[in-house]
């Protein structure tokens, strides 16, 4: 599977009225992302029951498959298994890339979070299809992230790795340009494109695609 430049994380914490989930809203901003052309959803959920993960990744699985985009599940790979999910992304202390490669199959799409250089060329050894790199910029969106990178270390790890790189980590619409050119594949946004217009969908994504044109690919 060929993997979009733009990817967003959904994650229904961004989505509260005080200290309520609004679910409906974060459905709604997700058809309208879709309607906008988005193709790649990683569903990230740190603050939920499994058994409500569940409810929620269903109607996700149901919504990307009517808007023809891929279904990514953060760290869960009998969660990703239970919804015909497309693959999972793990993190450096989450469940090993070699068993999820064996428990979820040959073409299923499996993303490991990296934070520095040795994370990245490391992970360049594995069965995987993609990394994330960063954070790039200070977000709140991820508790107690790693230290922040900054874009010209992508410079580094794209000499190193052939991989995808997929930026993340508070990533705004004006570093989408630097972001490429420094050598990424892709951006991994959620919050900056909550309630996001399909417009805005749109013009992030051709944004990034003609970044990628201007690097020859
Ligand atoms: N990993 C590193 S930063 C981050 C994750 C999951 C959060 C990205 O969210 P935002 O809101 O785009 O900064
Ligand atoms: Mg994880």
């Amino acid at each position: 599977m060929a993997l979009p430049p733009l990817y967003l994380i959904a994650d229904p914490n961004l989505y509260k009225k005080g200290v309520t989930l609004d679910l409906h809203s974060f459905f709604e901003g997700l058809r309208e992302a879709i309607s906008g052309g988005l193709k790649f959803v990683q569903y990230r959920d740190k603050s939920r029951a499994r058994g409500e993960m569940f409810q929620i990744a269903k109607q996700i699985r149901e919504i990307t498959n009517t808007g023809g985009a891929h279904l990514i599940i953060n760290d869960e790979i009998d969660l990703a298994l239970a919804v015909k999910a497309d693959g999972v992304h793990l993190g450096q202390d989450d469940f090993p890339v070699k068993m999820a490669r064996q428990l979820l199959g040959k073409t299923a799409v499996i993303g490991l979070s990296t934070h520095n250089l040795a994370q990245a060329c490391e992970a360049a050894t594995q069965t995987i299809d993609y990394i994330g790199f960063g954070p790039i910029f200070s977000t709140t969106t991820k508790k107690d992230h790693d230290p922040t990178v900054g874009i010209s270390k992508i410079v580094a790890i794209r000499k190193q790795i052939s991989l995808p790189i997929y930026a993340i980590g508070g990533i705004q619409f004006p570093a989408l340009q630097n972001i490429i050119n420094a050598g990424a594949s892709g951006v991994a946004v959620a919050s900056a494109l909550k309630d996001a217009t399909r417009d805005t969908i749109s013009l992030w994504q051709e944004t990034l695609k003609n970044a990628l044109k201007k690097r020859g690919i």
